[in-house]
């Protein structure tokens, strides 16, 4: 323990501290833009300056360390005026667009000169004139209104291992772009929007359908037919200010069908319909037909990130469809059958917590009969945006239920949004399908939580079972590494591209006024409401589905069909 001074009172605190760390433990927040507790120090905006007795200059208190006897002050008026002159030189460079800017009233620099008590442009500096990147079917780049806190950059490189965005140039010139300033779409991002989560300002924002999506709403001809991503519940009562945690499952399906859609089905019926497929793949690769081990393959950003970076093993990859992609070839045959409908009259989105899904969307070989499989991909932020632009309010709507035939889940169907929730699922099936006996303790622990690598074993028959789960992927890659080096290691490794699972996606609601985004609080909320919908389940195995069962009784046969891989299954590209 160390004595250090903050604004004249004195205070214990520990060794090895930053002077930020300390202060936010003592109850003093330093205000910031480029720090992020999650990624390596960058120091680039200075905005957290502080006076310490004895230095000559000001130091960012997110790099410098407490020392014992440390003198500090964070509050003096010269202080003050420094972090505003720091803001306003920031702003003077800055787009003066906040009205019409999709950052408007959730953007860090907004917030930050408001509690500066900036209310006036002083100067019009010089403006940075780029044009839009918008080659990507997922994230528009805008470097206009890039502050240069690196956060991207860092996420990208350092939690992703991705490393699509670099600093290129000097000075007032540098911009933040893919390497070669590539077209975003031919850059090696694989669209994971974690550039969208961790960007204070705009400069990175998803492509948004929602004007689409409202006119085609209108449209009195086609049939619309919304599916709901397991996470999107788990986060969506955030945008409308509630505290992460709060599960708005059956809210969801009321106010869809408030706006406009025919029919609301579960994403949740298509993750149960994944367990039946990708269990009995698993099954079929552990008794000796295909290779071990199988990697799960629901997740988009992981497939692109597969394909471009670990093509040695794709033939580990799953061969099943995402639950998104599978819900899309159902609504164009199975359903569009039962309706007695021609496929190409129903709309098919697809609201989803993740802007990977986009791209997902936009995959040739994932077309069903000539359509895509998928019309359109809408974000949890851009479907709150069409909620209370419509004027729906969710918070007190009456919940309803999904429609039939694809709106019933089981609780595994639900945990697919967790990290570890795909495997927990899988096995649950495997098990009682390997066995013919019901697996009794179906809360997988080991496979819970947010350490970034999970390790487990289950013993079926006999036989042990071993299991990785990876969330994120630069634990991704970790992981890989350990299957190169002993490829007997794991039978099964469940991979999901953003960290938390979907659950952090690039698409979840914004950080509110008192988190950061990716905060580990609000994702352990998030998981914890996808597991409490799962605990309130009657059924809670995906092969107890009925729903499904029927489905498989009328349409597809048994999983792994003939019709199960020509709807079900893909293949990857190198
Ligand atoms: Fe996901 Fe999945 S869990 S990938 O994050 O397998 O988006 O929630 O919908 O498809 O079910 C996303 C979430 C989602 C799929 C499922």
């Amino acid at each position: 323990t160390i004595t250090i001074t903050i604004d004249g009172k004195t205070y214990q605190t520990q060794e090895g501290l930053t002077i930020m760390q300390a202060a936010d433990q003592l109850g003093f927040h330093i205000p910031r833009l480029c720090y992020h507790p999650k990624l390596s120090i960058e120091g680039a905006c200075r905005v957290c300056i502080v006076e310490v007795e004895g230095v000559r200059t000001y130091v960012a208190s997110c790099a410098y360390p407490v020392m014992d006897g440390m003198k500090i002050r964070t509050n003096t008026q010269e202080i003050r005026r420094a972090r505003r002159d720091i803001v306003e030189l920031i702003l003077d460079n800055h787009p003066q667009d906040c009205h019409t800017c999709e950052r408007d009233s959730n953007c860090e620099l907004q917030r930050l000169a408001a509690s500066m008590g900036i209310r006036k442009r002083h100067f019009e500096g010089e403006r940075k004139k780029y044009e839009k990147d918008l080659t990507s079917t997922s994230v528009i780049r805008d470097p206009n209104k890039c502050i240069l806190c690196g956060r991207c950059v860092r996420i990208c490189s350092e939690v992703q291992k991705v490393t699509a965005l670099g600093h290129a140039h000097r000075g007032f010139q540098t911009v933040v772009m893919p390497a070669y300033n590539m077209p975003f779409r031919d850059s090696v991002c694989t669209t994971c929007g974690q550039c969208i989560n961790v960007c204070p300002t705009a400069a990175f924002v998803e492509k948004v359908y929602t004007q689409d999506l409202f006119a085609k709403l209108n449209d009195p001809s086609i049939i619309k037919v919304a599916q709901v991503a397991p996470s999107v519940r788990a986060a969506i009562g955030e945008a409308f200010g509630l505290e992460p945690g709060r599960a708005m499952e059956r809210e969801i399906a009321a106010a869809l069908r408030r706006l406009g859609f025919d029919y609301v089905f579960d994403t949740q019926f298509s993750a149960d319909l994944t367990i039946m497929e990708e269990a009995s793949e698993f099954l079929e690769r552990f008794q000796g037909k295909g290779k071990l081990p199988m990697i799960t393959s629901c997740s988009s950003a992981w497939m692109k990130c597969v394909e471009q970076f670990h093509p040695d093993l794709l033939e580990n990859v799953s061969t099943c469809k995402s639950p998104m992609s599978m819900m899309g070839a159902l609504v164009r045959t199975y359903f569009a059958d039962k309706i007695k409908k021609d496929p190409k009259e129903i709309l098919s989105v697809a609201v989803m917590c993740c802007t990977a899904k986009k791209y997902e969307a936009s995959r040739p070989e994932l077309m069903v009969n000539g359509l895509p499989a998928i019309d359109m991909v809408v974000t949890t932020r851009e479907i709150a945006w069409m909620f209370k632009s419509a004027g729906i309010d969710l918070l007190h709507i009456k919940g309803e239920d999904f429609d039939e035939p694809l709106g019933l889940s089981s609780g595994a169907g639900a945990i697919f949004g967790a990290t570890g929730g795909v495997m927990e699922a899988a096995i649950r099936t495997a098990y009682e399908l390997y066995t013919g006996e019901t697996l009794m303790d179906i809360e997988l622990e080991s496979l819970r939580g947010l350490a970034g690598i999970k390790e487990g074993k289950v013993t079926i028959d006999g036989k042990e079972i071993r299991v990785a789960v990876a969330h994120g992927l630069g634990n991704a890659a970790t992981v890989l590494d350990m299957v190169r080096k002993d490829p007997d290691r794991f039978h099964f490794v469940e991979i999901m591209g953003c960290p938390g699972g979907c659950i952090g996606g690039g698409g979840q609601p914004y950080a509110g006024i008192n988190s950061m985004p990716l905060d580990e609080e609000c994702l352990k909320k998030r998981a914890e409401a996808l597991y409490g919908i799962d605990r309130r389940k009657t059924i809670r195995r995906s092969h107890e589905n009925p729903d499904v069962q029927r489905l498989y009784k009328d349409f597809l046969g048994r999983p792994l069909s003939a019709k199960s891989h020509q709807l079900l299954h893909t293949h990857y590209k190198v």
